[in-house]
Formats: structure tokens, sequence, C-alpha cells
């Protein structure tokens, strides 16, 4: 019973330990804050602030370093396979979404050159050198993109407004 009772007896002077703890940290936070807003003249009050801050702020960067930001969504590609000079199973139609990044990956046995028209992108392809253009699709529309020395067009892209 009576180890019952300590027990209790301890519980509440925690409690008013804890209590005590709690108001004299408001209190030194309050006496920060006043002493940073009251003198702004003087030099001498930053040198208190530092010392009585700087343990919270070093518990409270370890937890913010917990939740990363997410990682930013990459491109989305568009992968055309150029055989004998034309593009492998037809045109290939793709639709995007206006502002979304995107990169056409053309693969193509033939040396030419690989036009997005409307952004006009142009670069260079040939076997075993991929050609990668990457765009932003900032234009909503209807878009070719064409195998430019042949004429030849190999994928048509939607930018939904
Ligand atoms: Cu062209």
């Amino acid at each position: 019973m009576s180890a019952v009772l300590a027990t209790l007896r301890r519980v509440r002077n925690d409690r008013r330990f804890a209590v005590l703890v709690a108001m004299l940290a408001l209190a030194a936070s309050g006496f920060v804050f006043s002493s940073c807003g009251g003198d702004d003249g003087d030099s001498a009050a930053p040198a208190t602030e530092t010392t009585t801050t700087s343990e919270p702020t070093a518990t409270e960067t370890t937890t913010t370093t917990e939740t990363p930001p997410p990682p930013p969504p990459g491109p989305t590609e568009i992968r055309i396979v150029v055989v004998d000079g034309a593009p492998k199973g037809g045109i290939v139609r793709e639709k995007v979404e206006k502002g979304d990044r995107v990169v056409l990956i053309v693969r193509s046995d033939v040396t030419d050159h690989v036009h997005l028209h409307g952004y006009d992108v142009m670069r260079d392809v040939a076997p075993g050198k991929p050609a990668r253009l990457p765009f932003r699709a900032t234009i909503p529309g209807r878009f070719e993109v064409e195998l430019e020395d042949r004429g030849v067009p190999i994928a048509d892209i939607t930018v939904n407004a």
C-alpha cells in the first residue's frame, strides 16, 4: 500500500517536475522572444539568444531530415525504333499532357536527323547511336516527328491542352 503511495507521489513529483520544466522552457523562450523584439540595437542580446536556442534547434533538425521531399517524376519516355528507314510497327502515336516533361528516344538502323516539328528540336541519329530529344510539352497540339533527310514521319505526338 505504502509502495503504491510512494509511486503515486513519485508520479506526481515527476509531473510537477515536468510542469516546472515546461514553465522554465516557456519562460526561457519568452525571454528570448522579448529580448529579440525588445532591443533591436543591442549587440549583446543575440549572444544569450544563441546559447538558449542551440539545443532545441539540434533536435528539430534531426526530426526534419526524416521526411525528405519526394523525388520529382522523371520525363515521359517515348521510344521509336526505325528499321530500314521506317518506324517499326508503324507511326508511333502518343498523347502527353501540357506541361509534361517528355523525351523521345529514337533508335535507328539508318543515319538521319530526327526532327520534332512545332517544338523544332532536331538530333542526329545513326545505327548504335540513338537520338534523345528532350522537351517540355508547353505547346498544345499535334506534332509530327520526322526522319528529316528522308522526309519519313515516324511519330505523331499529341499534347493535350
Ligand atoms: Cu522536319
